[in-house]
């Protein structure tokens, strides 16, 4: 597929990394933006040469939300004809582990993105924000539900009750992001991270994002059975016997994702 909406590249081995790019609508997510992006998550989780994913914006914007200029005038047969919430599920089902670097806004549906991320660099000028209520509606692809996981009751009621934004620094005391870091260095630390992630074996990784995740649809005791099932199952890998071996052997561990 040809992008026009978000870039692909890859700069370091192992690492697919997706730019949203519309700086005239501050990375609005346009139907084709999420078309586009779901293809890219797709094509990485497909490429074995890929382990780990990291997506950002510019400077300014990660994601200033869904476009409202393609949603102003439509009604709840036409978003529901346009399907939007199907994409955010193709994205969401990622089994690669995917980092997202945040600089300046992140916005409705730019936070809800971020949040279907697994982990969040933020630079120290990133506004995290679920502005719905100031256009008449409410978050729609997931804001409700996952920052209020990921912050707690009090602070997402705030937020989406007022639109408020919040600063990257108590978005990290919230627990909502990893790590804040210059806003000149976002990146450099996204990729560092996603770097540290993709030199692990890759089965394991995607198992333990599976479990983690499973976290918060299920009870602990299905968590948990979850859990060991995925961990019995790695001991059929040949990377469990290469990881463990490595270690008896006081070496470096050689991945075959396999
Ligand atoms: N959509 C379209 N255009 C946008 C945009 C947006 N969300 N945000 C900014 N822009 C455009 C502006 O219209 C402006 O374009 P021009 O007028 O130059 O043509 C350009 O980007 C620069 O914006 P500003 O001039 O407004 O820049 P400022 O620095 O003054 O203000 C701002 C920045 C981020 C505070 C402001 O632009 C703003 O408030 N933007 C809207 C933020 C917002 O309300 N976001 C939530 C949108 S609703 C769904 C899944 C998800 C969603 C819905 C359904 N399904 C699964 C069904 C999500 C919904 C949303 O995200």
């Amino acid at each position: 597929m040809e992008y026009t909406c978000i870039k692909t590249y890859s700069l370091h081995p192992g690492i697919g990394a997706i730019q949203i790019h519309r700086p005239d609508a501050l990375n609005a997510l346009s139907l084709q933006t999420m078309i586009e992006l779901v293809d890219a998550f797709e094509t990485y989780d497909a490429d074995s040469a890929i382990r780990c994913i990291v997506i950002h914006g510019s400077k300014k914007a990660f994601a200033a939300g869904a476009d409202i200029k393609e949603m102003d005038n439509a009604d709840t047969v036409t978003m529901l004809e346009r399907d939007q919430f199907s994409r955010w599920e193709r994205i969401r089902q990622t089994k690669k582990p995917v980092i997202a670097a945040v600089s300046g806004f992140a916005l409705g549906g730019g936070c809800e993105l971020t949040m279907l991320c697994d982990m969040i660099v933020a630079s120290d000028t990133a506004q995290f924000g679920q502005p719905e209520i100031n256009i008449g509606v409410m978050p729609g692809a997931g804001g409700t539900q996952r920052l209020t996981r990921a912050v707690g009751k009090a602070l997402a009621m705030e937020m989406v009750l007022t639109g408020r934004m919040i600063s990257a620094q108590q978005a990290f005391a919230a627990g909502l992001v990893n790590r804040v870091v210059p806003v000149e260095y976002y990146l450099e630390e996204a990729f560092a991270l996603a770097k540290d992630v993709a030199a692990k074996a890759p089965l394991a990784a995607r198992l333990a994002k599976e479990s983690v995740n499973k976290a918060f649809s299920t009870t602990l005791e299905g968590g948990l059975e979850f859990e060991r099932k995925n961990f019995y199952m790695l001991f059929s890998t040949a990377d469990q016997k290469e990881g463990m071996s490595a270690f008896v052997e006081k070496r470096k561990p050689e991945w075959q994702g396999k």
